[in-house]
């Protein structure tokens, strides 16, 4: 098949699956066309069978914002056009989907295009509800083809916040298990710990829904009972503030920021806990991430992270802001290294069984199959 993939290629869990979605549908033997206004941050390697859309933004002085959705839509309906697309799959719904159905309608009669919808997060949680956008996307998802969310959680908030007029499959997000797994490297682990201490990790976007304080207060608490160090990977708006906290409570020489990283499975691979104590996660690929290079996770149970986070099993799960819990769940995994190691080889086999690409990727094809055959 013919695929046009549109997601936002910045540091974030919606572009990394729909990068990662579409390398695999071309090794799959389908053309796969990215169509983004930057170029993926995973697209980093030549692949036979995917090919690079960037969307020019022209700058005009009239337009005092960015026409960004329109702009979209005009090389959507060039590709689609072109390229003969059979399939546009647009990952998070603002304005992605409003920008696909526009070329829809734009080739009305001629192109059969289908237009598939998947819902990632605050599109529907959080952005989505404003008031001047959830017309918009409650239409962008009535109109679309099909849609998918990537957990039960988000179908369910999509039902009950913007319609019930349309099926939404749940399709979980997904991981390269070999690519993702663990890898024993003393060397590597001295870098982070040089006496031996414990690895506590966080990787994020650095958004306020990620409560990076609650990160950092939570490693302070467990601090006070373990020798450990702390790796935060990724950067954004709250990072500055973090960086700060960190000084103010006296653990900046165990605190280490490293900014974006590329090399994730090597990193996650030295770490002992995963934090993950967000206020909002639809659902948490990030801790899939760790889990599936053998990490324990410590989360909240906000959103989605319980259908990917078990809890007593392969992690902890407690309220939003409860810093203290979180902190008593993660020493106390830490003390018991044949539980840590139960938790860590169950973390791996969940990721594994459930989440394997192998496993997740066929099912959007299968998708894409039926949309297709419909008329
Ligand atoms: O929805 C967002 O805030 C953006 C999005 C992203 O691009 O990072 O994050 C969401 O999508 C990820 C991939 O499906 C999920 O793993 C994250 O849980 C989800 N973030 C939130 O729901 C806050």
């Amino acid at each position: 098949m013919n695929i046009g993939i549109v997601c936002y290629p910045t540091y974030g869990g919606s572009g990394v699956v729909a990068t990662e979605l579409g390398a695999a549908l071309a090794a799959r033997g389908h053309r796969v066309h990215f169509i983004t206004y930057a170029q993926p941050m995973r697209l980093d390697k030549f692949q036979d069978n995917i090919f690079y859309h960037e969307v020019d933004l022209p700058a005009y002085p009239l337009f005092e914002f960015q026409l960004y959705a329109l702009a979209l839509a005009g090389k959507i309906f060039d590709v689609a056009k072109y390229e003969n697309l059979d399939i546009l799959h647009v990952h998070y719904a603002i304005p992605h989907a409003i920008s696909g159905y526009l070329v829809k309608q734009m080739l009305n009669g001629k192109s059969d295009i289908k237009l598939i919808t998947t819902l990632h997060g605050t599109d529907v949680t959080l952005i989505g509800l404003e008031p001047s956008f959830l017309p918009l996307v409650k239409f962008s998802i009535e109109q679309s083809d099909a849609v998918t969310a990537v957990s039960r959680f988000l179908a369910e908030k999509t039902k009950t916040g913007f319609t019930d007029k349309k099926d939404v499959e749940v399709i979980n997000n997904f991981i390269d298990t070999e690519l993702y797994k663990r890898e024993e490297c003393p060397q590597r682990r001295k870098q982070f710990a040089p006496n031996g201490e414990k690895i506590f990790m966080h990787t994020s976007n650095f958004r306020e829904v990620k409560r990076i304080p609650d990160v950092i207060k939570i490693f302070a608490a467990a601090l006070e009972h373990i020798p450990a160090k702390l790796a935060l990977i990724g950067d954004g708006p709250e990072r500055a503030e973090a960086e700060r906290l960190s000084r103010e409570l006296g653990i900046a020489e165990h605190t280490r920021f490293l900014g974006k990283q590329s090399a994730l499975p090597q990193i996650l691979s030295a770490a002992d806990i995963f934090l993950l104590p967000s206020q909002s996660e639809s659902f948490g690929l990030a801790a899939l991430e760790a889990m599936s290079c053998g990490v324990p996770v410590v989360a909240t149970n906000m959103g989605g992270i319980p259908e990917v986070v078990s809890h007593g099993e392969t992690g902890y799960i407690a309220e939003l802001g409860d810093i203290k819990r979180m902190a008593r769940y993660a020493v106390d995994l830490l003390k018991h290294p044949r539980r840590w190691e139960e938790f860590s080889q169950n973390a791996r086999n969940r990721a594994v069984q459930l989440f394997n690409k192998e496993l997740i990727v066929p099912q959007y094809e299968a998708l894409y199959r039926k949309v297709v055959a419909a008329k």
